[in-house]
């Protein structure tokens, strides 16, 4: 049987199962009131009854895209008017961050609403296990047709495999998200957007749907010249030296993102053209931060920091900013809630739903993220391997690296013309003494890092034993230490115990 030809059974079989769940649901209707929560023949509780009005859901994840490069986050170098005017008719925030600076990790947080530790995903590129519960499933149980497409989604165990790995996953069953979704396909660039109106023409009729669409852009390589803005014209951010090299990298890289600003409006045509466009709360962000300098694969700023963009006119006041502090794993909680859904009782994540309709309530008092193995080479460099752990709020960063004698590589561009030619400036002397002591260009970094992101939002002071922070750096490494005891990190804790007497 033809793929196309399944979907028309499926769509079918669901189109019989929707009335049987009407016919079941229905004298709870008249037993209660409008709004009391209901259960489906799936179990999953619904707190609405009203289900024609539950909205489309588009989740949308660009690749290793970090804060500030959207024109809505005041870039000027930017051309991005699609996101921008989703942002400007919804909410963008300001203070959104994923739970590791890496694809498979960060995805896991995403797609789980658990930290990577608890789902245990540090691994790249482990399967999720499949008892651990995603929220499209529960959308799906709900009543949602629901999709996966676009790049890989990486928690099927993605990447290059020995056959013993494949015969392991076969055997154990771990490749499960051909399970868990209506619609799984993979693609890039134009693709992405074909399989998007592919799903589309598969919703049926009487249901709501759920898309997460990922786009490679702006993953390495750069490959977008013609979207490029000119490098000479370009702002480098004060974190970043100066050079020809950095530049030209720089403007690749907004090349790339501009490139996925107009691959979503392309989608934001096609939405209207469906008349789903004002039906669907779209939600859009980085997976992880960018593979700039002190970004992929590190816990700095550039490294979690991502754009977090949503809109849907029943739910959020166009203009809508927020600052409160978001974890990658607040997504699928708000989705959940966004749909009226209950989520399941193992994600810790918390609903940001509030904030998109403009009450500035704090979720988090501090955020926690992880690194992880990046590939599948043995410990050589903080690149392929790294377990630096951090705990961070808006005004403070603590970073543990236990394996701070691992010499320091960036994440996907250890072996460029801008990253050798840094290298060989600070070797010379010649690189400005502010870039010079950041730490990735020294032989070793530190165990314990701290910075004061209000006074220096670049990161480039390292305040780590300073005094006069001396509350706020034990504050942050008490909260982190525990953390990493609740969730069972195989990792040393960093605060060590006394010595013997
Ligand atoms: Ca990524």
């Amino acid at each position: 049987m033809k793929a196309f030809e399944l979907f028309n059974l499926l769509k079918a079989t669901k189109k019989i199962k929707f009335f049987l769940n009407l016919l079941i649901i229905s004298p709870c209707l008249f037993a209660q009131n409008v709004t009391s929560p209901i259960v489906n023949d799936n179990n999953v509780m619904l707190l609405k009854t009203d289900q024609d009005n539950r909205p489309n859901i588009l989740l949308i994840l660009s690749d290793d895209h970090c804060v500030p490069y959207l024109g809505c986050y005041g870039n000027a170098d930017m051309h991005t008017p699609n996101l921008d005017k989703l942002a400007a008719e919804g909410v963008y925030f300001n203070h959104a961050y994923t739970t590791a600076p890496q694809c498979v990790l960060s995805r896991a947080s995403i797609v789980t609403g658990r930290n990577v530790l608890d789902v245990q995903m540090l691994r790249f590129s482990a399967p999720l296990d499949k008892n651990i519960i995603t929220f499209p499933e529960l959308l799906g149980k709900a009543g949602y047709f629901t999709g996966i497409c676009g790049r890989r989604y990486h928690l099927d165990g993605s990447g290059r495999k020995a056959q013993e790995t494949i015969d392991a996953f076969e055997e154990f069953g771990m490749v499960t998200f051909q399970n868990r979704v209506d619609y799984l396909n993979m693609g890039y660039r134009e693709k992405v957007n074909i399989q998007v109106k592919e799903f589309l023409d598969l919703v049926p009729e009487d249901k709501p749907f759920f898309l997460w669409a990922n786009y490679d852009d702006p993953h390495r390589a750069f490959t977008a010249p013609e979207f490029e803005p000119d490098p000479k014209k370009i702002t480098v951010p004060e974190g970043m030296p100066d050079t020809d090299l950095l530049r030209k990298d720089l403007a690749a890289h907004i090349g790339e993102i501009n490139r996925v600003d107009k691959y979503i409006g392309e989608v934001i045509e096609e939405l209207k053209r469906r008349g789903e466009y004002d039906n669907t709360f779209i939600i859009f962000m980085g997976d992880n931060g960018a593979a700039l300098l002190r970004g992929k694969g590190t816990l700095y700023d550039y490294g979690l920091h991502v754009p977090l963009v949503a809109r849907y006119p029943g739910l959020i006041k166009p203009g809508t900013v927020s600052d409160i502090l978001v974890s990658g794993s607040d997504v699928a909680l708000t989705i959940l809630d966004v749909a009226g859904v209950e989520p399941d009782e193992e994600m810790t994540g918390k609903s940001f739903k509030h904030a998109m309709e403009g009450i500035e309530r704090e979720n988090h008092k501090y955020l926690f993220a992880v690194r992880g193995p990046h590939g599948q080479e043995l410990p050589g460099n903080s690149a392929d391997f790294d377990l630096s752990r951090t705990a961070f709020n808006k005004q403070y960063r603590f970073i543990y690296n236990p394996l701070f004698h691992l010499p320091f590589h960036p994440v996907d561009f250890a072996g460029g013309e801008m990253w050798e030619e840094l290298v060989q400036l600070h070797a010379e002397g010649k690189l400005d003494e502010k870039f010079s002591k950041i730490y990735i260009f020294t032989e070793e970094r530190p165990m314990y890092e701290f910075y004061d992101l209000r006074n220096d939002p670049h990161e480039l002071v390292d305040r780590y034993g300073d005094p006069a922070y001396k509350e706020a750096q034990h504050e942050l490494m008490a909260q982190l230490h525990r953390w990493m005891i609740i969730y069972r990190d195989v990792v040393p804790l960093p605060i060590a115990p006394p010595r013997r007497q």
